[in-house]
């Protein structure tokens, strides 16, 4: 398995974080040494594998001694810096840096002075009242330290974590299980298939007549940093920075009814085991069997498995027992699943930066040569607005890109370049430059990027302000959130939503894994009431626009068929919409 630029970022940037403990400085010239060369492995052009230590070297951002340790990993799957640092510095450790208030230097004290090395050990230490005894600690801290773990749910068991920081390592799982030769078939199930904003646990199989390949790649996979099992047809790790994962391997023809039963959810399972019995069947991982003489029904794929109980197959987004399964029961009078938008309906991306705002990593030409790439018949640049203080973009570097993008509009005759701007909305709901110079945009996405605390009533009225301005067309991010460290605003959603659709503004469904935002509450309820939406990636970077995916399976979540969403929609339709949202 060749190692991908991906995976070489991603362990930079660890290597980061447990240099920043291993130093107790975030600043410090390693650390930055790591993130500037995981950013720039991101943003490469090139496969890492296939450079050498001086070509790495002579990259911006990369340095001599990152770029041999690079080489390492592509040469030998292994960094041994890393390593040490892995073994000092343990899943259970590591864990604790997650909860504000602990940083490198607390972790070291607590470590040094408590003997503290785990949730459970800094849960007691508090209790007992150790805790506050700290040097520069004391009683208000331990509360505040208490309250941050019951918000973080992190007092349970069954913590859960962002599906940020869980999919990428999914994905590389099951590629690496799929390029065996044994493997026919390998797919992550569970939560992480069913696309939800948090994971458990990540559920992978593999379809197969020989397990024990899969199972000793995961085992021996340089992302396991511990085997917790291990048997013939079925094993799991922990991950270095505490992850479960379970895989197990499924003989073909139980493959369907495995991945039903491992999908779940549950409460989706256990009506579909019960629709098995009253059809005098019994629904296993195994298969959907003759309950007295276990003569196989089905079982090789979902589509069999639920075509047997007389229903249209579910996608999994779906899955959630949630009104799903009336609507896919062949038994019921004008049953319908919902149409769902697919990837392959968008027409354009309608949120995306460029280095023209501070934060974006791609040239515009990159970004829309990338566009251009996808097949898209039309494209927004919507760099960061004035009022941004670090990023946005004044009046005059406003007029210079545009510009520049209407110069490059004649490279790209068959994709249609608009010409818009990121706009921050006020606590007031007002947002950046004025009227007429806002009129000079072709496309406005406005969000909100500050005061994400003030009452609900508050945060209604500003969305519904920036929904009321003729320059605004979409609303991105609508609460803000960032998936397990930032709840998002709270408002009246009847309000907003009924705004929506008297002011014709859309609602973005933003595809960054951080946010997936609109929330599937958000999307349910528009998709209900015939909310229009757009599926926007927020690219910084070429590669980003891919993750256009993610936000597609966060609308099919929310039940949105393809007609609400209106970057589906053709070019002529599209620009005629956003003509009359102006003049609305
Ligand atoms: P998670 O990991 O907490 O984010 O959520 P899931 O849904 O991935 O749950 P997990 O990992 O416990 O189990 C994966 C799937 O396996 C689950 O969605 C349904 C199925 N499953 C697990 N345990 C049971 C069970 O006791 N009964 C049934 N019917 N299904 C189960
Ligand atoms: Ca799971
Ligand atoms: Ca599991
Ligand atoms: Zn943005």
């Amino acid at each position: 398995m060749p190692a991908t630029n991906d995976e070489v970022a991603r362990l930079l940037s660890e290597l980061a974080t447990l240099t920043e403990i291993e130093e107790g400085d975030p600043n410090s010239f390693r650390v930055r040494a790591y993130q500037n060369a995981a950013r720039a492995v991101e943003t490469l052009s090139q496969d890492v594998g296939g450079m050498s230590a001086s070509q790495l070297a002579a990259q911006r951002g990369i340095g001599k001694s990152t770029a041999t340790k690079i080489r390492q990993f592509v040469d030998e799957r292994k960094i041994d810096k890393l390593e040490e640092l892995r073994a000092k510095y343990p899943p259970g450790q590591r864990e604790l840096l997650r909860i504000p208030g602990i940083g490198p230097k607390t972790l070291t004290l607590l470590k040094e002075v408590l003997r503290v090395e785990d949730l459970a050990g800094l849960r007691e230490a508090i209790q007992s009242g150790r805790l506050a005894e700290l040097p520069g600690l004391g009683e208000k801290t331990a509360e505040n330290l208490k309250d941050a773990i019951e918000r973080m749910h992190l007092q349970s068991k069954t913590h859960r974590r962002p599906i940020r920081e869980v999919l990428p390592v999914a994905e590389q799982l099951v590629a690496d299980l799929e390029s065996l030769d044994a493997v026919e078939r390998a797919t992550y199930a569970g939560s992480l298939r069913r696309f939800r904003d948090t994971i458990g646990d990540v559920d992978i199989l593999v379809s197969t007549t020989d397990p024990a390949p899969a199972m000793d790649l995961l085992t021996g996979h340089d992302l396991a940093h511990d085997v917790i099992g291990r048997g013939p047809t079925k094993c799991s790790i922990v991950t270095h920075d505490g992850l479960q994962v379970d895989l197990r391997a499924i003989a073909p023809e139980s493959f369907g009814a495995a991945l039903v039963y491992f999908t779940g959810s549950k409460a989706h399972n256990i009506v579909l085991r019960q629709r098995a019995i009253e059809r005098g069947w019994k629904l296993s991982e195994y298969d959907l069997a003759d309950a007295e003489t276990g003569g196989r029904v089905a079982g090789a794929t979902e589509d069999d498995v639920y075509d047997a109980l007389g229903m249209d197959w579910v996608t999994p987004e779906l899955r959630e027992d949630s009104g799903e399964i009336a609507l896919a029961d062949r038994g019921v009078d004008d049953h319908r699943l919902p149409e769902l938008v697919e990837v392959g309906q968008l027409r354009g991306d309608l949120h995306d930066h460029s280095t023209w705002s501070g934060d974006g990593r791609s040239t515009m030409e990159d970004m829309v040569a990338a566009a251009a790439g996808s097949g898209y018949a039309y494209f927004a640049m919507t760099d960061h607005a004035e009022d941004l203080r670090i990023n946005g973009i004044n009046r005059a570097g406003m007029l210079e890109q545009r510009k520049q993008l209407r110069a490059l509009q004649e490279k790209y005759p068959d994709m249609r370049l608009l010409h818009g701007s990121e706009l921050n909305i006020g606590i007031d709901g007002s947002v950046d430059y004025d009227a007429d110079f806002l009129a000079g945009f072709d496309w406005c996405v406005a969000s909100v990027h500050s005061h994400f605390r003030r009452p609900p009533d508050q945060q209604t009225t500003r969305l519904v302000t920036a929904m009321r301005n003729p320059s605004v067309h979409a609303i991105g991010h609508l609460s803000g959130r960032k998936i397990g460290t930032r709840p998002g605003i709270e408002f009246d959603l009847d309000v907003v939503l009924d705004m929506a659709i008297e002011t014709g503004t859309a609602i973005e469904i933003n595809s960054d894994l951080n946010r997936l935002d609109a929330t599937v509450e958000v999307i349910r309820e528009g998709a209900r009431r015939g909310v229009t939406f757009v599926i926007s990636t927020d690219a910084h970077m070429v590669k980003e626009l891919d993750n256009v995916r993610n936000g597609v399976r966060q609308a099919r979540r929310g039940g949105l068929p393809p007609e609400q969403v209106a970057n589906t929609w053709d070019l002529d339709r599209f620009l005629a919409w956003i003509q009359q949202q102006r003049s609305a």
